[in-house]
């Protein structure tokens, strides 16, 4: 997180993680798609012939809140092709917050794990703790055929504390639904540790509410954010429920 006390802009970085091909790039594609051009900046990628992504994406976002508060929001992707560790790590480096995206397809469930692994050690390696990073795991993929059950996500979002989405990135869906999840876990932390609400006078609901707004959303904050798997109520995440 930065904070311009004179511009009165808070900065936040979010990282979207996961194995290779499982729709990180998508994502950003999607947002960029949905946000009005006043709020989006250029995307940036840098990939191969073969879309995949060499170092990372950068999407960045800017919204001014009614409280003349104006709030960036740098999202990023990691390349997930397992010789690019070294660069996930870099790319990990300042995050607020993490959206682990696991393809839900059955194939893919020990890619997923070793990515989720990879994330652990490459928190550990810039010394940050799993269990202090915002995180949120979205199940994409779901258009395909031979993907894990709904229930057996429910299942997992039950077990672990992180939130868990659904989503179909290719067409947009769950892509908002992930991204209000991630920024409002994100914000509700960075609060808690910097008393935000006291002194910016906006707290993590009023900032979801504000952005889904923005973005043209149709349904509400509460909406959005109930669109997680398994559970009422966005909590602090806890290590242990690796995908
Ligand atoms: N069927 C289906 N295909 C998807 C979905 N999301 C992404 N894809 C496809 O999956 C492929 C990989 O998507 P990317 O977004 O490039 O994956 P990535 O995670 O950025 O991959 P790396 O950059 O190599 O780490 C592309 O062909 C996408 O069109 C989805 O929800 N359903
Ligand atoms: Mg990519």
């Amino acid at each position: 997180m930065q904070f311009d006390f004179v511009a009165k802009e808070l900065t936040i970085k979010l990282v979207y993680y996961g194995p290779a091909l499982s729709g990180k790039t998508t994502n950003l594609q999607s947002l960029h798609l949905l946000v009005d051009s006043t709020s989006r900046g250029r995307l940036m990628t840098l990939e191969t012939r073969d879309d995949r992504t060499l170092f990372f994406d950068m999407l960045p976002l800017t919204f001014r809140s009614d409280k003349d508060l104006s709030l960036r929001i740098k999202l990023f992707t990691v390349p997930g092709q397992v010789i690019h560790g070294s660069t996930r790590r870099l790319v990990l480096q300042g995050a607020d917050g993490i959206v682990f995206v696991a393809d839900s397809q059955l194939a893919e469930t020990a890619n997923n794990a070793a990515a989720f692994l990879d994330l652990t050690e490459n928190l550990k390696a810039n010394g940050i703790k799993m269990s202090e990073m915002p995180l949120v795991i979205q199940f994409n993929k779901r258009d395909l055929p031979d993907v894990r059950t709904d229930a057996e996500l429910i299942a997992l979002a039950r077990r672990g504390k992180e939130p868990v989405f659904p989503a179909i990135a290719a067409t947009g869906k769950g892509v908002v639904e992930t991204f209000m999840g991630i920024l409002h876990l994100s914000y509700s932390t960075l609060d808690a540790q910097h008393k935000l609400k006291d002194k910016l006078g906006l707290g993590a609901s009023a900032l979801v509410a504000d952005v889904a707004g923005k973005l043209g959303s149709k349904v509400t904050a509460e909406q959005l954010l109930g669109a997680r798997l398994g559970g009422p109520e966005i909590l602090r995440p806890d290590p242990g429920s690796a995908p």
